[in-house]
């Protein structure tokens, strides 16, 4: 146990490591939002649509700084309501949320005493999204966390020479002013976020640019963690991913708590934890003509999907400019929720099985805890009976469907494994549509 860990630089042993990140691996399932003023045009720029994710449009058609800022003097959700949000997070049994601090676009959602760029000083709105949100959260038990761009393309001293348009010095070797940034704006912001706002997540990106390198990259973790020792801070902080797939690199040490798949779950098995970030739509930040919704049914067995392979899932939505969550996001969670509601004991408190976390395409592995409690999540109707492989219930005990509590009829046979009756009345009481997960008290089997 006083074995020191490679991911994150500082004297923190495997056992302390484990304790810090606890609550956040029970928890499964967050969400994501990115907000800002790229809500306001929504994808549209001269009376034309814009390709690419909504966020980057300002990048995407290339609007001049000045100009951008329009959008963001004009930032005005009236109909913003923080409690409502929080609710909706609740609804949808999500236990955190990380909330764009700041984009790209660098313009922020609190009032940064480092910045005039921010919803205070430089939006018509005047009050603090953070601040309200945090608040909010706190009284559902939700965990606040934080997204901050490294990247900035309104900062002078942060301008890139990858992105031309925005870099004050495009000249070999990059904006020459990029550490003066980093010490006089990010790590101050840094402080304010964690200080004032009780962030449990700092989860950076932007961190692609030349101008970044690794070793700012190990200094601010070892910054953000010394300013709150708890904090868990996304591998994004450093230089270690590999590209949308979002886990390090191998070839070195790179700090970071997690890994990030981006758009993307990964297969089964990594050393370093991780969370997929995901969008409902092809989005992040609102954009009006995206209607490319993904279904209930696909997001509640990407859930399954990512448990199952022991990450977090944490799914976007791009609220609009006047402070609402869009219709179809809402609806979408509020059935992923009603899911939850019955068959959470399969997700919140679980680990992986030692040997499979799968059997074919149909059915999902998880297990409590530290207890012999198993879960087969079916993403098919299981009727009239299906065999489960990889579970051997206990001599006797009783085999459920959450959200029943009919025992269910099963035989175990060696080598092949649990076959389990589900009747018609037990599937139409259930009233079930999405997926059905068997309970098993019983053991793992290793080789079939
Ligand atoms: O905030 C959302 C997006 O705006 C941001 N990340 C999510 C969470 C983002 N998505 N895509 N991009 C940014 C585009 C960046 C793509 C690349 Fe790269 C940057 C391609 C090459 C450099 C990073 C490094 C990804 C692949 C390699």
């Amino acid at each position: 146990t006083s074995e020191p860990i490679a991911v994150n630089y500082l004297e923190e042993t495997k056992k302390d490591f484990d304790t810090r990140m606890e609550w956040w691996r029970n928890a499964r399932f967050g969400m994501f939002i990115h907000w800002g003023p790229y809500a306001i045009p929504a994808g549209m720029y001269n009376g034309k649509p814009v390709d690419g994710i909504g966020e980057w449009i300002m990048n995407n058609a290339h609007i001049p700084i000045t100009e951008y800022e329009v959008y963001s003097k004009q930032f005005d959700p009236k109909k913003f309501n923080a409690d409502e949000w929080a609710m909706i997070m609740k609804e949808a049994g999500m236990k955190y949320v990380v909330i764009t601090s700041k984009h790209h676009d660098g313009f922020c959602l609190w009032d940064s005493k480092v910045s005039e760029y921010d919803i205070i000083d430089f939006s018509s709105y005047k009050k603090d999204i953070l601040k309200a949100l945090s608040t909010a959260c706190k009284k559902q038990g939700i965990k606040f966390g934080v997204y901050h761009s490294i990247m900035d393309w309104h900062h002078p001293d942060a301008q890139s020479i990858n992105y031309p348009e925005y870099n004050n010095a495009s000249k070999p070797g990059g904006n020459p002013n990029f550490p003066s940034y980093l010490e006089n704006y990010l790590k101050p912001q840094m402080k304010e976020l964690v200080d004032d706002y009780d962030v449990e997540i700092m989860w950076f990106d932007g961190e692609w640019i030349d101008e970044f390198t690794h070793d700012q990259g190990k200094e601010l973790y070892q910054y953000v963690r010394s300013l709150k020792p708890n904090i868990l801070i996304n591998n994004r902080v450093d230089k270690g991913r590999q590209g949308m797939q979002g886990m390090n690199k191998a070839d070195a040490d790179y700090a970071g708590d997690f890994g990030t798949p981006e758009q993307e779950i990964l297969e089964g098995s990594s050393t370093l934890d991780w969370e997929s970030c995901m969008t409902m739509n092809d989005t992040w930040g609102f954009k009006k003509n995206d209607h490319n919704w993904k279904s209930a049914q696909t997001l509640i067995h990407n859930l399954i999907d990512v448990t199952a392979k022991g990450g977090n899932y944490l799914l976007n939505v791009g609220p609009t400019s006047e402070g609402l969550i869009p219709g179809p996001s809402v609806e979408r969670l509020k059935a992923v929720g009603k899911w939850l509601q019955s068959n959470g004991e399969a997700i919140y408190n679980t680990e992986k099985l030692k040997n499979n976390y799968r059997q074919g395409n149909d059915i999902l592995f998880t297990k409590s805890k530290g207890k012999d409690v198993y879960y087969a999540v079916c993403l098919t109707k299981p009727k009239p009976e299906v065999t489960i492989e990889h579970l051997q219930p206990q001599e006797g005990t009783k085999v459920t469907l959450l959200g029943s509590s009919v025992p269910l009829k099963w035989t175990y046979e060696q080598g092949k494994g649990t076959t389990i009756s589900v009747s018609a009345p037990v599937l139409e009481e259930l009233n079930e549509e999405y997926a059905w997960t068997f309970k098993i008290n019983g053991n793992e089997i290793e080789n079939k």
